[in-house]
């Protein structure tokens, strides 16, 4: 399936609660009653809230003419511009992938080693996720489907250990781009925050040829909560972009809004699906589309 097939059909589910809730309004005059309904469907799509304020005062301003051409324009222009979202990389260059557990960090790391290596650079992956057994088996799984060398250490207990391992492996490979996956659980936040951001003093300070930069994982079926979880990380740890994970089935695509303008984080990848191929650079002018479909057009 083509991208934008693939993203439309992924975000049936948006669309068809704000299709409805534009549609509704179509019908009806616009005033402060069918305003409101306006107004609680795009927040059950997770827009926001002053999202959803911002595109209601656009509807109001351009009541009896075509408003959704109107708000499309809005949207746009709240998503990350072109060279925000920009998925262009340094090279060399250490990517870690950040999040909370469940968010899809293991899976976007090995898609992101296979978005990387089909551009034609040299990627290797490194597993730091240290606490769990699991974790290491299920890179190790991707490193072998990908074909794409693995360094990780299951005797060690020390993220930052393994990181410098896997960077001095990277460096004597002479490789653009490494994956490093991370721990998303620790016993306490902070615990969690102090070993990414020591992680990241180890690139900046022992690595210095390679650039940093940090994703963090968001989950879309978790629509508000994720922000809270990634304003959490962005306290600690500088984040460079969003990879929004588990877009296929959402009812909740709104987020993207709320991460851009709340918490300035430029989304630069969509998830939409298990598969390593299931990744697709984020486009804020097809993403818009796709939310309000074709028929509009
Ligand atoms: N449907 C769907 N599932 C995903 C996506 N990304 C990850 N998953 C699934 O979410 C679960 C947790 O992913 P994982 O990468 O282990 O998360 P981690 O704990 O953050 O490393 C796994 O079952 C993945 O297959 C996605 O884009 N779409
Ligand atoms: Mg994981």
């Amino acid at each position: 399936m083509k991208f934008l097939d693939k993203l439309f059909h992924a975000l049936r589910r948006t669309r068809e609660s704000l299709s409805d809730a534009f549609a509704v309004l179509a019908r009806k005059r616009v005033d402060g009653e069918s305003l409101e309904e306006l107004e609680d469907s795009l927040l059950a799509a997770d827009l926001g809230y002053k999202t959803v304020e911002s595109i209601v005062e656009v509807v109001r301003k351009n009541a009896g003419k075509d408003f959704i051409a109107a708000v499309k324009e809005h949207l746009i222009s709240i998503l990350p511009g072109e060279s925000d979202s920009n998925q262009e990389s340094p090279c060399p260059v250490a990517i870690m992938v950040v999040g909370v557990n469940g968010t899809g960090k293991t899976t976007t790391t090995a898609k992101l080693a296979n978005y990387y290596r089909n551009q034609g650079k040299k990627v290797v992956l490194i597993g730091t996720d240290t606490y769990r057994a699991a974790a290491a088996e299920q890179l190790m799984i991707w490193s072998n489907r990908l074909n794409i060398r693995l360094i990780c250490n299951e005797q060690s207990r020390e993220p930052a250990a393994v990181l410098f391992d896997g960077l001095t492996a990277a460096k004597a490979m002479r490789a653009d781009v490494a994956l490093i996956d991370t721990a998303g659980r620790l016993h306490t936040h902070k615990n969690l925050m102090t070993e990414l951001n020591k992680m990241y003093r180890v690139i900046r300070d022992r690595f210095p040829e390679f650039a940093v930069r940090s994703f963090i994982t968001i989950d879309a079926n978790l629509g508000q909560n994720s922000l809270v979880q990634a304003r959490t990380f962005t306290e600690h740890l500088r984040i460079d972009g969003a990879v929004l994970t588990k877009m296929d089935g959402t009812a909740k695509g709104g987020i993207v809004f709320a991460l851009n303008s709340q918490l300035r984080i430029p989304v630069k990848f969509v998830g939409i699906g298990e598969q390593l191929e299931d990744l697709y650079p984020f486009v804020s002018k097809d993403y818009v589309e796709s939310l309000f479909g074709r028929d509009h057009e």
